[in-house]
């Protein structure tokens, strides 16, 4: 067999014999009980656009050598690959082509599989799925019911943008200032019921359980997921309104301790009180012109920091409760509804924020914090002081720091029932309702006499119907069919009607990768397997998905674990963010993301039948680090490609020294000159390579140090070393590379005399 090998590097022929061979021989498969320990690498599945592109090459390659690394360390490892296929993108070629979703998402992952089939990743394609087929998305209703039935989803009203005109609801990004995106008509906020997932019923737990993924998870991650979970500890209390018996405005506040400084209110325009109040006052024609306005704005933008701060006068007065001071109640718009009580005491002196607005208003400062060493003037302050000090004018809490004093405070509003200590979140209830085609139907029914009616489990699944064409976005298609809206209530058996949103497609990805270690169950988890295979030990993928897929599926595991499903309370012990790929862009000159609107994008294909996949594979490894962007370099690629040619002649070239000799022990000592240098040097490689893996993942340092023993081996063989020396070097160097360019490592493992795979 060994003589028989081709002198020239004939990849093409060799990656696909050997991506075969591990195919026919079950290579991949992971098996569900083994001796080994277990390892489940999982790199994030990709969404079925068409094509695989160079993030997506580079995504699979990482989470591919760490998989095949620990195959040669020995361990039983799960690596599967499937398909996140439920999305707008389906329903756009739908509405533009007029395909099927189903046929142009289905055709898509047929096209893509065969291209990543070409990488020769170490994937266990029997454990393949896609989100859309009925068996995923008939059991994620059922998740869904069990859910329901715990309190943990519930549906609620609450604003929505709405365009009168195209009748539909619009995504944020859909109101381009104030207008539908399509039409033009001006946008209006609608109530309109949907359906929330209690996230925040786990807000504590998430933040709490970020302590365990410390040193797994990137920190820049992980305080991602902090600030997104936004935990803050203050007070609410109660300004009287004056004039009105009984009236109060309810504040939060995370500053008890500037109290005495509140000069005065200012309220969300959401909020109810302002027109009340302006009415009362007799401004209501200028407070609902303002509101007015600034609901039409960005809610996005209304959150930034630098936005204009501006506000009006709703005439009323509140009373400060602890000092009597008279307060204007403004209605102001960074103060958002959503947070809090939607109402703020504010503090200029102390607030940078209520600084801006005072100074534009021309409302009263009071200086309640003295920092050390600097006396404060209101009449000459440039911006708030919002760090520590001793606390002045603030009655019989004067005198002390103002950490202590924000603790008395509390306690003697307490005391005295003007407020209560609470906890805020920034975390919002999960809303899930999507008024889409392309997505899994909600198993529930509305019925005239019964109200809301959660199908059983036995009535599942709610099959998404099959639709020929699809004409708008926005509302709801299945509720134009009558055939799936028209059903006769579970309870009652009279007239009832589906529910006619989908889920959000962040659902499905909330709960695959647990999915993966029991594909074929008829249950959506199966509590053995999912102990086994879980926690994912390696998870791989972009940054972008920092928050809201990694909190949701955090979240999932959760939910799961409570439901008594699964025991487990983290998903991923290692999360590694991959840089971005990116080239020169023609038109600027500069390195960017490599994308198709960019006109900087590299065809994998093209690539592939150039070079062959150990050759593209070892480019994307060397040139960064995999946390690092990645920068494309046409050289880069020609300079992997020179190495794995390198290396193909040095082995098949020298068949006599190298095939067949015994690899019996010799002594280091026994050796001299360069015959030591080579051993010493494949070591050294041997060590750089496994620590760089096992460290830090730095796959290219790891690279360059085969390429030194391969140049040492060159050096060496010159002077005509040692067979054994020299068979020692080859066969690590072969070892070494076999994560990162498999095939020719298989190959020459081969020719070398081996009978077996390396792997
Ligand atoms: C008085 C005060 C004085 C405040 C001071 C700050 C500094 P975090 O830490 O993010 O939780 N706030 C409360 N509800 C708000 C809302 N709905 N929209 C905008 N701002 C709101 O922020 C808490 C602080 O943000 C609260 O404490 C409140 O202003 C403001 F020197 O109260 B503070
Ligand atoms: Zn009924």
């Amino acid at each position: 067999m060994s003589d028989q090998i081709d002198k020239i590097y004939d990849f093409q022929k060799i990656e696909k014999q050997w991506q075969d061979i591990w195919d026919k021989e079950g290579f991949f498969l992971a098996k569900d009980q083994s001796e080994k320990e277990k390892f489940y690498c999982l790199e994030m599945f990709p969404y079925p656009s068409g094509r695989i592109h160079m993030g997506h090459v580079r995504n699979y390659v990482i989470g591919d050598v760490i998989a095949r690394y620990k195959i040669l360390r020995g361990f039983n490892v799960l690596h599967p690959m499937g398909w996140d296929a439920f999305g707008l993108p389906a329903e756009n070629a739908a509405i533009k082509h007029g395909i099927e979703p189903s046929k142009w998402t289905y055709e898509n992952i047929s096209s893509m599989r065969v291209q990543l089939k070409k990488l020769g990743l170490s994937y266990d394609w029997t454990r393949e799925f896609a989100t859309c087929d009925l068996q995923y998305y008939s059991l994620e209703q059922k998740l869904f019911l069990k859910m329901l039935d715990k309190n943990l989803v519930y549906r609620k009203k609450s604003l929505v943008n709405w365009c009168p005109e195209c009748e539909t609801v619009l995504a944020n990004e859909q109101v381009e200032t104030g207008s539908c995106w399509r039409c033009d008509s001006e946008v209006v906020f609608k109530e309109m019921n949907g359906w929330f997932f209690r996230i925040t019923n786990y807000a504590q737990e998430l933040l709490d359980d970020i302590k365990t993924l410390q040193g797994g998870w990137p920190d820049r991650v992980l305080s991602m997921q902090k600030n997104w979970i936004g935990r803050s500890e203050g007070v609410e209390l109660d300004f009287p309104v004056e004039r009105e018996e009984g009236k109060f405005i309810r504040v939060f506040t995370t500053r008890q301790d500037t109290l005495f400084g509140a000069t005065f209110i200012s309220l969300a325009p959401e909020h109810p009180l302002c027109l009340e109040l302006a009415s009362s006052n007799g401004r209501y024609d200028e407070v609902n012109e303002f509101v007015k306005r600034i609901l039409r704005e960005d809610r996005i933008a209304r959150t930034s920091e630098d936005i204009e701060k501006e506000g009006v006068f709703t005439g009323a007065y509140a009373s400060n409760p602890l000092n009597g001071r008279k307060m204007p109640v403004y209605v102001a718009n960074f103060v958002l509804m959503e947070y809090g009580t939607g109402a703020v005491m504010a503090v200029p002196t102390h607030d940078q924020r209520d600084f801006e607005f005072a100074s534009k208003y021309n409302l009263e400062l009071v200086v309640v914090i003295q920092p050390d060493g600097e006396i404060l003037e209101p009449s000459s302050m440039e911006c708030a002081h919002e760090g520590h000090g001793t606390m002045v004018n603030s009655g019989t809490f004067s005198g002390l720091d103002n950490e202590t004093a924000k603790i008395r405070i509390a306690e003697y509003l307490e005391e005295k029932k003007i407020g209560k200590r609470t906890v805020n979140f920034k975390l919002k209830d999960w809303g899930i309702s999507r008024q889409r085609y392309w997505g899994a139907p909600i198993p529930v029914v509305y019925c005239d006499t019964c109200g809301m009616v959660p199908l059983k489990e036995k009535d599942l699944p709610v099959v998404l119907p099959e639709i020929e064409k699809l004409t708008v976005i926005g509302r709801s298609p299945l509720a134009d069919i009558s055939e799936f809206v028209e059903i006769s209530c579970p309870c009652c058996g009279g007239v009832a009607r589906r529910d006619t949103d989908t889920l959000d497609t962040f659902v499905e990805s909330s709960w695959y990768f647990l999915r993966y270690a029991c594909p074929d169950e008829k249950e959506p988890v199966n509590y053995e397997k999912v102990s086994y295979w879980l926690p994912v030990d390696q998870y791989i993928g972009g940054i972008e998905h920092a928050v809201m897929h990694l909190l949701y599926a955090r979240f999932f595991t959760k939910v799961l674990r409570d439901l008594d499903l699964i025991k487990l309370d983290e998903p991923f012990k290692k999360l590694l963010t991959q840089g971005m790929v990116c080239k020169e862009n023609p038109a600027t000159g500069r390195s960017e993301k490599m994308s198709k609107s960019k006109g900087n994008v590299v065809d994998p294909d093209k690539l592939l039948e150039k070079y062959g996949t150990d050759t593209v594979r070892l480019f994307c490894l060397f040139a960064a680090p995999p946390e690092k962007d990645l920068e494309w370099s046409d050289d880069g690629v020609e300079g992997a490609f020179r190495f794995l040619k390198r290396l193909w002649k040095k082995v098949v070239s020298s068949p006599g020294k190298i095939s067949n000799v015994s690899c019996e022990e010799i002594s280091f000592n026994d050796l001299s000159g360069i015959d030591k240098d080579l051993y010493r040097k494949t070591d050294w490689a041997i060590k750089k390579v496994t620590e760089d893996i096992e460290d830090s993942y730095h796959f290219n340092t790891a690279i360059s140090a085969v390429m030194e023993l391969v140049n040492q081996i060159y050096h060496s063989d010159k002077e005509d070393c040692n067979n054994i020396v020299l068979q020692r070097a080859i066969r690590t160097v072969l070892v070494l590379i076999s994560p990162f360019a498999p095939h020719i490592a298989e190959e020459l493992w081969k020719f070398i005399g081996a009978e077996e795979s390396i792997l």
